[in-house]
């Protein structure tokens, strides 16, 4: 009754069906669920490293600095008590010119305000390298700060961030 052609059927032993040049359909398909199993750590992890958040900004800056996707301190924000190797790490407002990923904090920063008490480097690369800027105090808008950014400044060309707290 049942005409099943599944190529996984298993087949009857055979003379014709000579060892080792056909795998029998069990080893197959546990391939087959290992390779997907393998695309979908690869996929995760990917999707992981990308989707790390930052809070939101609060009002009063108290601990680390918050940065602004605007100048005078406007649009988006994110609040950052660490030092931060890759802004690209973090999703954010800015998407990619090139299409390439989702919107992150990399090369976003118009704004940014520092906690008394805190001081941070900002650099115009990842890794801490690249052009930078030592802050200490608000920046309402870091097209006006000495920098060498194609948009002004130190403006949307922030890459990574080192943060300490003044003893
Ligand atoms: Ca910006
Ligand atoms: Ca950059």
């Amino acid at each position: 009754m049942s005409n099943n052609t599944s190529t996984c059927q298993p087949r009857a032993p055979s003379t014709r069906l000579r060892p080792n040049t056909r795998r029998p359909c069990g080893v197959l398909r546990s391939r087959t669920q290992w390779a997907a199993l393998l695309l979908f750590v690869v996929g995760s992890t990917a999707t992981c490293s990308k989707a790390k958040e930052l809070p939101a900004g609060p009002d009063t800056v108290q601990t680390g600095l918050v940065v602004y996707e605007h100048a005078n301190y406007e649009g988006r924000s994110a609040l950052i008590t660490q030092s931060i190797r890759n802004l690209a790490d973090f999703s954010g407002p800015c998407s990619k010119p090139e299409g390439g990923g989702d919107p992150d904090w990399n090369d976003c920063i118009s704004s940014l305000r520092v906690g008394a008490g805190w001081s941070a480097t900002v650099y115009t690369n990842t890794d801490f390298t690249g052009t930078s800027l030592v802050v200490t105090g608000d920046q309402s808008n870091l097209q006006l700060v000495k920098g060498d950014c194609s948009h002004d400044g130190m403006n949307d060309c922030i890459s990574s961030i080192a943060l300490v707290r003044s003893p």
